[in-house]
């Protein structure tokens, strides 16, 4: 029988001071920011899932039906021993994934990593379920953070899949992938998912919808502040912004304030003022050209192997080499 173990690094505690810092950090700056890991509390979460079966949202379709397609040509290069996934609740890529690899070869573990205790448990138990071989370990843990306590033990493929890598700037992706590299031994795998640079005419209604759920998506980080917080914004008072930034390569969401408003929050002891007009920052989507990824990736130690995109080329698959 195959037991589901689930490792726990972040606590609730540390995810509240880690929130409280960029708070602080974020709101006291000019221009004000706030980075956008804080959007997914369950709300925001099930606002995520509703984006990705929107008609303007082409990057999760887009990726499934690529890794559909190519999924047997990275097991087959991977020969993975350990799938390890971070950011883990996509289901059913991981479902494709497990299924190929199995097929393909080797395939012993899946370690599943996700900040959140409740959905890690769930992806686990039902992975186990469902893969009778496999064993299962969970970690709960903060992808930029704690990469060091991943287990080794058997030849591991790193995924990062969904084009997450884009909502961190190049220097932070620098180091998010240089620590990848340094946790994995020479052969090992990472299969990264990501958005490439399109007609703007696509990408920014894919961050501007129609029915609007993107901009409660985004202003669901305000309401995320006043439940953890104690703060006092009145987030329908906030405008959703969406625009290209060609310079920089990515989307820039921001919250933009219809009015005057002063903002109270008791937990940090700190009161905002918003004039007007102001914007607050609250995510950027990275999109990449095929050969800034192989840079970026060889600037961090891996070789890429392939390459894989889309008919329209909207979105790639990278396999690179440890
Ligand atoms: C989950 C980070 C991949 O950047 O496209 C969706 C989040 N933001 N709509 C993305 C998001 C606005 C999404 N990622």
């Amino acid at each position: 029988m195959n037991t589901v173990t689930v490792e726990i690094h972040l606590t609730d505690e540390d995810l509240t001071t880690a929130l409280r810092e960029d708070v602080r950090r974020g709101l006291t700056a000019e221009p004000k920011w706030l980075p956008p890991k804080w959007f997914y509390d369950a709300r925001g979460s099930e606002l995520f899932e509703k984006i990705t079966e929107l008609p303007e949202y082409y990057p999760t379709r887009t990726e499934k039906a690529l890794l559909e397609r190519v999924v047997g040509d990275i097991a087959r290069l991977a020969q993975a021993e350990v799938l390890v996934e971070l950011g883990a609740g996509s289901a059913t890529k991981t479902r494709l994934l497990l299924d190929a690899l199995t097929a393909a070869g080797p395939l012993k573990a899946y370690v599943p990593q996700d900040v959140s205790v409740s959905a890690l448990r769930m992806a686990a138990d039902e992975v186990a379920a469902e893969f009778p071989g496999l064993s299962v370990h969970g970690v709960v843990s903060d992808f930029t953070g704690t990469l060091d306590t991943l287990p080794g033990g058997g030849r591991r493929m790193v995924a990062f899949l969904g084009g997450t890598i884009g909502n961190l700037v190049p220097a932070e992706r620098a180091e998010f992938l240089g620590g990848i590299r340094d946790v994995l031994e020479p052969g090992e795998k990472l299969l990264l998912g990501a958005g490439l640079v399109i007609d703007p005419a696509v990408l920014v209604p894919a961050y501007d919808d129609a029915a609007g759920v993107t901009a409660e998506f985004n202003r669901n980080v305000l309401h995320v502040l006043n439940a953890r917080l104690g703060a006092n914004f009145a987030p329908e008072k906030f405008a959703h912004v969406a625009i290209w930034d060609a310079a920089h390569d990515w989307i820039e969401m921001r919250l933009q304030a219809t009015e005057p408003m002063t903002v109270h929050l008791p937990a940090l002891d700190l009161t905002v003022d918003f004039a007007a007009g102001e914007q607050l920052r609250t995510e950027i989507s990275a999109k990449f050209h095929p050969e800034t990824l192989e840079t970026e990736l060889s600037a961090a130690g891996f070789t890429t192997e392939h390459i894989w995109t889309d008919p329209d080329s909207r979105f790639a698959l990278i396999l690179a080499e440890r």
